[in-house]
């Protein structure tokens, strides 16, 4: 791939056809990382700035803080070549990119969550001093709608001659565990504050970017972002909805979907234990708080997704508790999975994490086994060797590869299969 970047791809603009030199990147996590190291690797140098100090020191000794794969072989290369390096304040450059995070307050039960643009907006007024006529400025961060107005005009406050500089929103798109691959390939949406700064903004990202580079305005863009999570959040609330139906009525789901997905026009995606990560789970809220009345599937989804996490946990006592009642003793329980999706070590709002988590916190005795992560506090982790060996009742959260080897073994156990790993 790092070399494919360089000798394979055919890029419709090169860095000389638009007189940027100099990147500035703020915020070198999940995003601004593999978009620092990229950019660094087309030639840009790169001054990538994070408020962690930890971050700037793992960065700058070639090293990275994220597991992405083959981010290491880009980062490092970048570092090497003198053309990426981390710092913990901005400095002049030709371009602005920011890809800070956006949370959201979760707030009291049953209230909306609300986004959190504070990241963005120190992050804007830190490169402010240092914007001058020419420049860039791009917001990359999953952001409310308008973020790229109020951002406008906190540069405009901040003493930033708006009229000299372009601005636009270009929200990131990538599937976390195939990042390499779909920052250079995916299609990207401009959306600028006028037609200079589209026009300019797109040259730009066609510079390191093969996919289409499709423009609109900067509100249309930032909807853009928070419409295609939020269409996967409903297609798989529908899932996640079908199988509750299907567990009442005693169908198997996976093979119900399988079968309905014959069908030319139908795709019904995978029901699980919840959705997780911080974008399919977070993204939806933008629009609710929003536009509340309106936004009625987006929220109720919101809502299915979150409950099934909860059907699963009581659906895990009951079985517990039945096998219990029926053998005498407490059954060996082993959670299968804590990561939020297969096949990757992360645990951002994972809802197997929260599940067991659950489990435990209401006295449940239980082990876990996640192939992907060493230890995590407060949680017995075993190998699938051991669970194998070890347990009475599967508890299926997360259909990671290493799972699907022994289903054999499996298939002596009670299997809960939250996650079709087994179909
Ligand atoms: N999930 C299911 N059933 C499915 C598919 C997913 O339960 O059929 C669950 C996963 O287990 C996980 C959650 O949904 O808990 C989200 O996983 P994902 O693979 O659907 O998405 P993310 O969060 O890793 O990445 C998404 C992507 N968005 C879309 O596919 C529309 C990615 O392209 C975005 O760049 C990313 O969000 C982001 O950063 O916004």
């Amino acid at each position: 791939m790092f070399d494919k970047l360089n000798k394979h791809y055919h890029f419709s603009n090169s860095k000389k056809d638009i007189e940027v030199n100099t990147v500035c990147v703020m915020g070198l996590g999940y995003i601004g990382l593999p978009t620092a190291a990229i950019l660094a690797n087309r030639g840009y140098n790169v001054y990538g700035v994070d408020t962690n100090e930890s971050v700037v020191k793992v960065i700058n000794k070639g090293e990275i803080h994220i597991v992405e794969p083959d981010l290491d072989v880009f980062v490092r290369a970048a570092v090497d070549s003198g053309r990426l390096q981390a710092y913990l304040e901005p400095a002049a450059a030709d371009v602005f990119i920011i890809s800070v995070p956006t949370p959201f307050y979760k707030g009291q039960e049953g209230e909306i969550p609300k986004p959190n643009i504070e990241y963005v907006i120190s992050a804007v007024r830190s490169i402010a001093p240092y914007v001058k006529s020419g420049n860039i400025v791009i917001l990359e961060s999953t952001s409310p709608v308008g973020t790229t107005e109020i951002l406008t005009k906190e540069l405009k406050a901040q003493g930033v001659d708006i009229d000299s500089i372009f601005v636009a929103y270009c929200p990131e798109r990538v599937l976390p565990g195939n990042m390499m691959i779909e920052l250079v390939e995916n299609d990207r949406i401009v959306g600028g504050i006028n037609v200079e700064s589209v026009e300019k903004v797109k040259k730009f990202y066609e510079t390191f970017v093969v996919g289409e580079v499709l423009t609109t305005d900067s509100k249309t863009a930032e909807m853009c972002k928070l419409v295609e999570n939020s269409s996967r959040d409903v297609q798989i609330a529908f899932a996640n909805e079908l199988s509750m139906i299907c567990d009442d009525l005693d169908i198997n789901v996976w093979e119900l979907i399988r079968l309905a997905n014959h069908h030319p026009r139908v795709n019904i995606l995978n029901p699980g234990c919840g959705v997780g990560g911080h974008c399919i789970a977070v993204d939806p809220w933008f629009i609710v708080d929003k536009v509340p009345a309106r936004a009625q599937i987006i929220k109720k989804a919101r809502d299915i997704n979150n409950y099934k996490s909860e059907w699963v946990i009581e659906k895990t006592k009951n079985t517990i508790l039945e096998f219990k009642i029926k053998n005498g003793e407490n059954p060996n329980v082993v959670c299968m999975g804590l990561a939020f999706k297969p096949d990757i070590d992360d645990l951002r709002e994972s809802p197997a994490l929260s599940i067991t988590k659950a489990l435990l916190e209401d006295g449940f005795v239980l082990k876990a086994c996640e192939p992907n992560i060493e230890s995590i506090e407060g949680i017995d982790l075993i190998s699938v060797d051991e669970a194998v060996e070890f347990a009475d009742i599967f508890v299926m959260l997360v259909g990671h590869k290493e799972f699907r080897l022994n289903i054999q073994q499996i298939h002596a156990k009670i299997v809960l299969d939250f996650c079709g790993v087994n179909v």
